[in-house]
């Protein structure tokens, strides 16, 4: 699962259900993002070729969009020759235990939340919105990390008062808000809907960003974001995933023989759905940058 072909000085610290953290001799990170897809709260037995390429090259180029709004945690080291184009060499940062949510749309967790009490995060909300509308205004719904294997728990904002300080809360809203607003207008302008996105934020805790609010792990990849088509957005149902409805489509199939509420492992994807799920990578990358992937 980890096995990257690194140096032996490379030693492997966490791994997500598709990205994996390991610490560099030097005492930085490397962050590794791997062609494994997830799906239904699985992660798949198969494979997208260039996931981890596409994304970490898409969450590069998303970095530089917003360097006046936050800095990065990436750093100018080249990844070993291995993991050249999947990964990241990070400076390690004194994170903050929140996630930052930022949405505009409501969907996921922020919809049932909405429809069992008008709120998300504690933030009262209009009623009648539909499952994919868009909100009055941009809102941070923070969450914690539940234990491994649950999902994040959403918080209100005095919750992160609480946990982490009141200068410190306001400034991850502030920032998480300016970026969301930020990538949803060069979203729009290429044809995808930001619904909703997830931020991590550290501290840095030494040379040129030392106390400085940092913006970590990977930023507005599909697997950190919802991203929708916009030209058939409509709400009053699930909008389609722009990167994984292949998948969800097959897996849900006659054809998958799989009940995803059945406890089984899901089979592996047949091959022209591996290849329609990275074209939809690829495609979100080429329409968000303007640039061919190569
Ligand atoms: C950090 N994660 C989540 C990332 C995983 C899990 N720059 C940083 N400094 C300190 N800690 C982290 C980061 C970053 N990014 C991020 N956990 C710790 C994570 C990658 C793979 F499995």
């Amino acid at each position: 699962m980890t096995d990257y072909d690194l140096p032996p000085d490379y030693e492997h610290i966490y791994s997500g259900k598709v990205r994996d953290l390991f610490r560099t001799p030097d005492d930085r990170l490397l962050f590794v993002a791997s062609d494994r897809i997830s799906a239904y709260d699985w992660v798949l037995p198969s494979l997208i070729p260039d996931k981890g390429k596409v994304l970490t090259q898409l969450s590069l180029w998303w970095f530089h969009q917003l360097e006046d709004i936050a800095p990065s945690h990436v750093t100018t080291a080249a990844p070993p020759p291995s993991v050249r184009d999947r990964a990241m060499v990070c400076e390690r940062l004194d994170m903050f235990p929140v996630e930052c949510v930022v949405r505009g749309y409501l969907a996921g967790s922020g919809l049932a939340d909405y429809r069992a009490t008008q709120k998300i995060c504690g933030l009262g909300l209009p009623p009648g919105l539909k499952d994919g509308s868009r909100l009055p205004k941009p809102i941070f719904t923070p969450a914690t990390k539940a234990e491994i294997g649950e999902h994040d728990v959403n918080i209100t904002f005095d919750e992160v008062v609480t946990s982490i300080g009141q200068e410190e809360a306001q400034q991850l809203r502030r920032i998480s808000l300016a970026i969301y607003e930020r990538a949803e207008a060069i979203a729009r302008n290429r044809g995808l809907i930001l619904a909703d996105t997830k931020f991590e934020i550290g501290l840095g805790q030494r040379g040129k960003h030392h106390g400085e609010y940092v913006l970590a792990d990977e930023v507005l990849t599909p697997d950190s974001s919802r991203y929708w088509p916009a030209d058939t957005w409509e709400p009053g149902h699930a909008q389609p995933s722009f990167d994984k409805q292949f998948v969800r489509d097959w897996l849900t199939s006659e054809e998958s023989g799989w009940d995803k509420d059945s406890g089984d492992p899901p089979p592996p994807l047949p091959d022209r759905i591996v290849e329609q799920t990275r074209a939809k990578y690829v495609e979100a990358y080429e329409r968000l940058t303007g640039e061919r992937f190569s």
